[in-house]
């Protein structure tokens, strides 16, 4: 068992971020066995739930003349336009049900402010709203987090990226992370994490 300094965060293991899911990343689910044992060797485990209203501004759908991947200018930076996906309440929405969500002590959920998306686990897309993630860990005296899910080049980039800012340890388990990939956003994701001090571990599957 690890000390009580350190997390396992698990981000987004999602039906919609798995096969079939409306934004399937490919072996997504691949990583849910390997997630439930890596599980039992911490004792704070925090899990993350990315929670869109329907009709949220990074749905492709809200834009008129957009398709899915395109892009576009919010008031706090460039942004990503997804197919809808995550949708509170919907099947999408949910865990994949492999994963073991019994050992959660946090189900912190994420992107549920209509005008604004939220990768991260730490800061919406502004980087400055703070979800409470940073205050929960610290509370509990943890300093060192290992960070697994979906997917890699986004939510767990983000995430790891903005807590090694805030000065914790923090390793990605890349061979538990699938990415979304698209124009290159993976290597991108992989330069910007190592270049704030981020342990890449695990050989990068995809
Ligand atoms: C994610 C795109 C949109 C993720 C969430 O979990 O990586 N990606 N919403
Ligand atoms: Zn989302």
């Amino acid at each position: 068992m690890r000390p009580a300094n350190e997390a396992l965060i698990v981000i987004d293991v999602q039906n919609d971020f798995c096969p079939g899911g409306a934004l399937a990343v490919t072996g997504g689910d691949e990583i849910v066995p390997g997630i439930n044992a890596l599980l039992d060797e911490f004792s704070v485990r925090v899990f993350t739930q990315d929670w869109h209203p329907a009709g949220h501004s990074s749905f492709a759908s809200q834009h008129a003349g957009k398709s899915p991947f395109d892009t576009t200018e919010m008031p706090y930076g460039t942004q990503v336009l997804w197919p809808d996906h995550c949708v509170q309440g919907t099947q999408g929405a949910a865990f994949h049900e492999g994963l073991n969500l019994e050992p959660a002590d946090l189900i912190l959920r994420k992107g549920f402010r209509p005008q604004i998306d939220s990768y991260s686990a730490f800061f919406e897309n502004d980087h400055e709203t703070p979800t409470g993630l940073e205050g929960y860990l610290r509370t509990r005296g943890v300093d060192t987090l290992t960070m697994v899910g979906l997917a890699t080049d986004f939510c767990v980039n983000f995430s790891a990226v903005d807590a090694a800012r805030l000065g914790f340890h923090v390793t990605v388990r890349q061979d538990l992370c699938r990415a979304i990939d698209m124009d290159g956003s993976l290597k991108a994701a992989q330069a910007g994490m190592a270049e704030v001090g981020v342990r890449l571990a695990g050989s990068d599957a995809t």
